[in-house]
């Protein structure tokens, strides 16, 4: 069916995602979903009566679309089998580990496959419907790759964007995906593919010209700068590029500065008993974020005695996340094993060396246990960006604090001049980078600050989101 046959919508901007920037409750009502992508996108959508197409997180739920002040809500209902395969299945339990450097192993399962495709079909039918001609749309992640060309058949008329969030893996390992063709030729659909790094964005081109019938340019890829080339074999052009996401700086810099939340970090630090350093990690539940290693790092520390247990601390947040997947049951159970083992090993009556929180935390309450934090400590073992790493930099309008970055991150490419660098996989170097970052003097911890401070204050969110819809092709 092309558009001709069917009146196009009337919206000249879409965002189509997993999500919806509202969640569907068991009451029925709407509550809002924010974030940094609903952050950076809600207010262009806003003003250009434009529409975001996605699932209101609750299976079965089949709520009528709305408009929010100027912005279509438009819902793609998913049945509760489906969350099972598409979601749970093929997005969180083949492409997620697959994507990730296979740090778990994923799962190849055919009907996780078909449901992935089915779902795909509804989010592209939703958002043919809900476009205007001539219309520019946005898909995100991981969740929708085949949804590019399945909306380009449909209406060839629009013009087509696709960012990943995650990493785009070597072509070696996601050539073991069964269904990789399909999925490269989905992605191809859009006008311009967006990664988080140049890595990832040089992986998908070479994969492109490996995997199917495109060719591909050599030209060097550089952030938010000049872009690779794929020639599909109709003809089409297909612009890749990398477009490193970010936070809403300015915000949490507010926040940060906000009295009532820096009496809450010193509040916090008096809790914990005064300790001379305060360590902190944030992370979703996840075993790509390295939580393992940087327990068994700090263990480690106190264990040789280069960090005294009396007068250290390490927060871990940890996120309750995707608890129906499998590993994740398995992992949790891990690291919570070892959170006991150390402070039973370390910590005395009333004083944990670690205190570990299993809940989700609220943001305001986050930004103070960001600006109480000497250290934070992000060491993925494969991570897209990692925004956490990104929000302490902004929390830190003191100009204090130390951040130990996995290189495996996106993050490490912006943040590297100012943050200590290690390999997940390198226990002892991880150990290293966190007695350093403790030990640091406050001159040298002001000048890597700045460093950092400097990377993401320019480079907000909103930038991100007008640096990708430039390269789309659409003005601000
Ligand atoms: C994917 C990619 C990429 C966490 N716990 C709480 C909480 N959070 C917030 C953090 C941060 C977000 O969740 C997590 O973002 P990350 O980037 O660290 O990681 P993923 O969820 O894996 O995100 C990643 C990202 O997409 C964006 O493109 O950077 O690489 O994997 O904002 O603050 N927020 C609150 N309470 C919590 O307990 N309020």
């Amino acid at each position: 069916m092309t558009h001709t046959e069917d009146a196009p919508g009337s919206s000249d901007l879409l965002v189509v995602a997993n999500r919806l920037p509202f969640d569907l409750d068991d009451d029925g009502e709407w509550r809002r979903a924010p974030g940094g992508l609903v952050t950076a996108l809600e207010p262009t959508l806003r003003s250009r009566g434009g529409a975001w197409v996605g699932w209101p997180g609750k299976p079965d739920a089949a709520p009528a679309p709305f408009d929010d002040e100027g912005m279509a809500i438009r819902p793609v209902s998913i049945s509760a089998d489906e969350v099972a395969a598409y979601y749970e299945g093929f997005a969180n339990a083949t492409l997620w580990p697959l994507y990730h450097d296979v740090v778990a192993r994923p799962r190849f399962e055919r009907s996780w496959w078909e449901a992935y495709r089915t779902v795909n079909e509804r989010f592209a039918e939703a958002a043919a419907d809900a476009a205007a001609e001539g219309a520019t749309v946005w898909v995100q992640d991981y969740q929708l790759q085949l949804v590019p060309r399945m909306l380009r058949e449909r209406r060839p008329d629009l013009r087509i964007g696709f960012f990943l969030h995650i990493p785009f893996p070597p072509a070696e390992l996601f050539a073991q995906l069964p269904w990789r063709r399909p999925v490269v030729e989905g992605l191809l659909g859009a006008d311009v593919v967006g990664f988080q790094t140049v890595g990832g964005a040089e992986n998908f081109r070479r994969v492109a010209a490996l995997l199917t019938d495109a060719t591909a340019d050599d030209a060097p890829i550089t952030v938010d700068g000049s872009a690779g080339h794929v020639t599909a074999p109709d003809g089409r052009t297909i612009t890749i590029g990398a477009h490193p996401i970010s936070v809403d700086a300015g915000h949490l810099d507010e926040t940060a500065r906000d009295e009532a939340v820096a009496q809450r970090a010193e509040a916090l630090r008096h809790e914990l008993g005064d300790p001379r350093t305060v360590l902190l990690g944030v992370d979703r539940l996840d075993y790509t974020k390295g939580i393992d290693v940087r327990l068994q790092a700090f263990a480690e520390t106190l264990e040789d005695g280069r960090l005294d247990p009396a007068e250290t601390v390490l927060i871990q947040v940890a996120t309750p996340s995707r608890e129906r997947v499998e590993h994740y049951a398995e992992m949790r159970d891990d690291i919570e094993l070892t959170v006991g083992r150390v402070n039973g090993e370390y910590g005395s009556i009333g004083h944990p060396v670690i205190h570990y929180v299993h809940q989700s935390t609220p943001r305001d309450e986050l930004v103070a246990f960001y600006r109480a934090a000497d250290v934070m400590l992000v060491t993925p073992y494969r991570d897209g960006m990692n925004l956490v790493a990104k929000e302490y930099v902004a929390s830190r309008p003191d100009g204090d604090g130390a951040l130990v970055l996995s290189e495996f991150t996106g993050a490490a490419d912006d943040l590297g001049a100012g943050a200590f660098l290690v390999n997940p996989h390198d226990i002892d170097a991880v150990g290293d980078a966190i007695v350093t970052a403790a030990s640091l003097d406050h001159e040298e911890a002001r000048r890597r600050m700045g460093l950092m401070r400097e990377q993401v204050l320019t480079h907000d969110v909103e930038r991100w989101a007008a640096g990708f819809l430039e390269a789309l092709g659409v003005g601000s």
